[in-house]
């Protein structure tokens, strides 16, 4: 029998341009989504979050779906460009009156809301003018948008998340140039992440003195593969290590210890950005919880030089600055996106993280899995993803037995949505989308997942 505690958090998640659409409505501003996509070929079959899923109009039935799901909590994301059209100065009220309506829709719900400030749809005016997240500028101007929320939101949201995957942001917006706004170095990666980081804290500042009549919890959101050594060798283990640093270290120790890793400064010199010391103190303890974006594990080799190549796409990062050969068993079972199912990797990497940043409470805020569902007789029955979560979670409910804090779980995602480069080709929800009416039909996950809040396991 699988039991979680009473009060373990069961959620789901969603972000902004992946469901909202209404791209330019009431007064709504562009992001570098809306302009990437309009790239030839940067997304599959040119497709964008125009409309998406028309969360933006049918938000009060989606909530009713999740209530009638069970869901006890809901993370979301606001489109800054929809409540601030330039990204800093005018407000647009009829912005901040969808996400006032959203959420207290929610909240007559009795479904807690999760409110991530950025999930990648920077103001285009920002990107134009100010060079998004390469100038130490967006810090502040950051700070301006986290004080609007705040000041609009907060009376009635108590959970924040500040900035989602900044991994993400850095590396595929600014190094491989997939995602928005699709730069391609070996540097600025690495500057960008800087003022991520920065800009998370000050906002984090910001809400522990301004707001702290508001009485909430505010953190950020890293994503994290695990890294398993491909061999006992002590190259091997260290180079398993030295990844893990290099994705997760890379924010977390900051945010945890004031510092980027060691290994990172030794290897990067001068392409690492340094902390003042007035900054460490600020990025410092700057996050209430754990937040954790998890999905799939790799094995890690050293790279010795000798011409062997990653059997598998993507790097984990930028590979020479880690000398990390990256590669997946032929045993593991595959999602759509070829990211391998490996439970007991999600166990490894909460106890990496547990014993790593003294056991801080977890939250993972995503996971979950992708497949070509097909709708069949009104049916999607995705037993794959079913399956995936039930794994999964078997080792989250072995990582809290063991006494790591992990403390809630929101599935990726309430419905298939624009999966980004991938277009609408990838699902990845637990309801299904008719994209020619919208329609929203339940797949079996989601079925279980009403079931299984309820029993509080199976
Ligand atoms: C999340 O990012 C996003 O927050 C969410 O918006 C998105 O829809 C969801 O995942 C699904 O994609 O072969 O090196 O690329 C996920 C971040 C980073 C997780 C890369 C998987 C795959 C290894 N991902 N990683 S790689």
């Amino acid at each position: 029998m699988i039991k979680f505690p009473n009060d373990f958090i069961w959620g789901t998640a969603t972000s902004a341009y992946q469901i909202e659409g209404a791209h330019d409505a009431n007064g709504k501003g562009p992001s570098i989504w809306d302009s990437f996509c309009t790239i030839p070929n940067r997304i599959k079959n040119n497709e964008n979050g125009n409309i998406a899923i028309d969360h933006y109009h049918k938000y009060k039935e989606d909530v009713a779906l999740l209530k009638s799901q069970g869901f006890k909590a809901y993370r979301f994301s606001i489109s800054w460009a929809r409540i601030m059209p330039e990204g800093k100065g005018k407000v647009n009220e009829e912005g901040i009156q969808f996400y006032s309506n959203l959420i207290d829709e929610l909240l007559k719900n009795d479904i807690v809301p999760w409110v991530t400030l950025y999930h990648w749809d920077l103001p285009l005016a920002l990107e134009m003018e100010n060079d998004g997240w390469l100038k130490p500028d967006i810090v502040d101007v950051f700070e301006e948008y986290a004080k609007l929320c705040f000041e609009r939101f907060g009376d009635r949201v108590k959970n924040w998340i500040t900035i989602n995957e900044p991994w993400v942001v850095a590396i595929l917006g600014y190094g491989q140039g997939v995602f928005a706004p699709g730069r391609v170095s070996n540097t600025e990666p690495y500057l960008a992440a800087h003022h991520l980081i920065l800009a998370h804290a000050k906002a984090v500042k910001l809400y522990k003195t301004s707001f702290k009549h508001q009485k909430g919890f505010i953190g950020i959101t890293n994503n994290c593969d695990w890294r398993e050594p491909f061999t006992d060798k002590p190259a091997d283990i260290e180079a398993a290590e030295r990844a893990l640093l290099f994705f997760l270290g890379w924010f977390a120790d900051p945010i945890y210890f004031g510092d980027y890793p060691q290994v990172m400064k030794d290897r990067l010199g001068d392409r690492l950005p340094k902390f003042t010391d007035e900054e460490k103190e600020l990025i410092k303890n700057s996050s209430d919880f754990f937040g954790l974006n998890h999905y799939t594990t790799m094995y890690a080799a050293e790279d010795d030089h000798s011409g062997k190549k990653s059997s598998v796409y993507g790097n984990g990062g930028i590979s020479e600055d880690q000398d990390v050969i990256l590669s997946q068993d032929k045993n593991w079972p595959l999602t759509a996106f070829n990211w391998a199912v490996v439970p007991w990797g999600c166990y490894n990497l909460l106890e990496w993280i547990s014993k790593r940043y003294h056991n801080p409470d977890i939250y993972i805020t995503e996971n979950g899995f992708a497949c070509n569902d097909k709708l069949e007789n009104g049916e999607v029955n995705d037993l794959e993803r079913l399956d995936y979560y039930r794994q999964y979670l078997e080792a989250c409910n072995k990582a809290i037995k063991d006494g790591i804090n992990l403390k809630g779980y929101f599935a990726w995602s309430l419905f298939d949505n624009f999966e980004w480069a991938s277009g609408f080709s990838v699902r990845f929800g637990i309801n299904y989308i008719d994209y020619k009416t919208l329609k929203r039909i339940p797949k079996a996950s989601a079925l279980w997942f009403k079931k299984i809040i309820t029993n509080k396991g199976w």
